[in-house]
């Protein structure tokens, strides 16, 4: 076995090397696993977790969260194997973990360990609802919500660190270890991390875009947060601009010797390299789910129950977040109908999406905005059974997405501002009739790869509205021959491409970098 795992190794970084097409899988991100990374003990850690846990009347059942953070990174360890330290947020999580608070997952086939940290609702209140998500997460996208900066909950961010930094030193234990961090809720981890225990290497990924110094600045805490991301040895963002705009940000805020051409930065003798990795989706798994027959019986099934004949459908399926540009996909819809009368009863718009972060205002009213539109332009335009928006405001079962998904004429991915954006990747993996048209904004980062969508400034509602009945009007051949290339793309780069490109780096810091 061990000669054969070398033997692979090899071939994988001899064809890497060449990068001739070489198809990353689950199985051969398993083999690097074990060839680079055998004696490292391999940990991953979220605020998010990937299987959440609760009580449907005295049963237990188990969701996925739809994140795109979770959905990314669960393939991943899938593939490798390891730890998942995240925050245990279901109300039936206690009971399915053992005496450490692990529980293996997936349940059906597990394989890897999930452990909870457990917090208290001050903790979560302060650190996820407050700093995280009204401090940092309209600090770094950029769509004109201000973020509002609490020191109590700054304090609570810092405090909630600090129980994952200890979660992870226990775990490591004096094992050498490799910790992946994710996300903007985990800024001060590896610091953390590495003052009790130097020896361990961290990576971390930030899935949201870094704003221009000038945006940033106005953090109160931006140099502890600069400095603690400076913990880690690697540091990934979806997109080169993301990667200029922290070193710019570093640049202007601390001491640091920002070294440009080798993509580092160094504080205090100690080196941080931020590069670029794009985010992706397991496309294989993804397209083949797609061809199964109860995704054809949940079309119907749709169809009926949405009272659907022979429209053409849009559809748009995301978190609901005032970063996803979803009143202004309706506008667009809405001035579209308004140009093009001939479509009314013809078109409808699906919108499909799970409420999200509920206990912060600016969601509540993201959501009565989005509501009250929609009542308007279905006012506007409704025609006997005939209502031109269709509002699905649930957590999606996968089959439902998927149904969706194929079931679209178009997709629309409207964000103001995306680090990456999945839901454009699972679209175009999904579509193994290579048919369908991406509508796709060009302030996600996806857009730096989908060049074949039609791409839409969502600030722009009468282009927008052009791009709808463009897409409504495109021969199928051509829809096909912007699908394929799309397709090839993303086939080629997935996230196990994602995972072992990071992997890569990472074990470059076990020979000293
Ligand atoms: C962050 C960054 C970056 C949506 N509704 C349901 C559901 N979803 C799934 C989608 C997709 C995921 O949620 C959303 O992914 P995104 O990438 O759009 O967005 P964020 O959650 O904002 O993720 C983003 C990502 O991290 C990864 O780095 O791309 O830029 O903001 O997978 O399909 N899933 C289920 N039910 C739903 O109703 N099960």
């Amino acid at each position: 076995m061990r000669w054969h795992c070398a033997l692979l190794g090899t071939v994988i970084s001899f064809l890497t090397a060449l990068n001739g097409g070489f198809m990353w899988t689950r199985e051969s991100l398993n083999e690097l696993v074990k060839e680079k990374l055998s004696g490292y003990f391999f940990m991953a850690v979220s605020n998010r977790e990937p299987y959440i846990h609760t009580f449907s009347g005295r049963k237990v059942s188990y969701q996925m969260p739809a994140s795109g953070l979770t959905a990314a990174l669960d393939p991943v360890m899938q593939a490798c194997g390891g730890t998942w330290v995240a925050h245990g947020s279901g109300n039936a999580d206690t009971e399915v973990v053992d005496k450490d608070n692990k529980v293996m997952v997936p349940l059906d086939n597990p394989r890897y360990t999930l452990k909870r940290v457990w917090l208290s609702k001050e903790e979560v209140d302060g650190h996820y609802n407050g700093f995280s998500n009204e401090a940092l997460w309209p600090l770094c996208h950029i769509v004109y919500t201000r973020p509002i900066f609490e020191e109590s909950d700054w304090n609570m961010y810092k405090k909630v660190n600090e129980i994952f930094a200890q979660s992870i030193l226990e775990e490591a234990g004096g094992k050498k270890a490799f910790v992946f961090i994710q996300d903007y809720h985990l800024a001060l981890l590896s610091r953390l991390i590495k003052e009790k225990n130097p020896n361990i290497i961290t990576a971390q990924f930030w899935h949201i875009p870094w704003p221009n110094p000038e945006a940033f600045r106005i953090c109160p805490w931006q140099n502890e947060i600069l400095d603690g991301l400076l913990g880690n040895d690697l540091l990934g963002f979806h997109i080169r601009y993301h990667c200029r705009n922290f070193m710019d940000t570093v640049d202007q805020a601390l001491e640091a010797n920002t070294a440009w051409d080798t993509c580092t930065i160094t504080r205090g003798g100690k080196k941080t390299v931020v590069l670029p990795f794009p985010i992706s989706v397991d496309f294989e798994e993804i397209s083949s789910d797609a061809q199964r027959d109860e995704v054809g019986k949940e079309i119907e099934r749709l169809k009926n129950s949405l009272g659907l004949d022979n429209e053409m459908i849009g559809v748009g399926l995301d978190r609901i977040d005032y970063t996803k540009g979803i009143p202004d996909r309706f506008r667009a819809f809405d001035r579209f109908l308004e140009k093009y009368p001939r479509y009314r009863e013809r078109a409808v718009f699906i919108q499909a999406g799970v409420p999200s972060r509920t206990q912060i205002e600016s969601y509540r009213r993201l959501q009565e905005e989005t509501d009250s539109l929609v009542e308007e332009i279905n006012w506007k335009y409704g025609a006997r059974r005939w209502k031109p928006i269709i509002t699905l405001w649930e957590h999606a079962s996968p089959v439902t997405l998927m149904a969706l998904r194929r079931m679209a004429n178009f997709c629309v991915v409207s964000s103001l501002h995306d680090g990456m954006n999945l839901v454009a990747k699972e679209f175009v993996a999904s579509r193994f009739d290579d048919d369908g048209v991406l509508i796709l904004s060009p302030f996600t980062g996806a857009a730096k790869e989908l060049t074949d969508s039609l791409l839409v400034n969502p600030y722009a509602t009468d282009h927008f509205a052009e791009a709808i009945k463009e897409s409504l009007e495109m021969p199928l051949e051509e829809r096909q021959k912007r699908m394929r290339k799309m397709r090839e793309l993303v086939r080629e780069n997935n996230i196990y491409k994602w995972a072992a490109d990071i992997i890569s780096e990472l074990v470059k810091f076990e020979s000293g970098g």
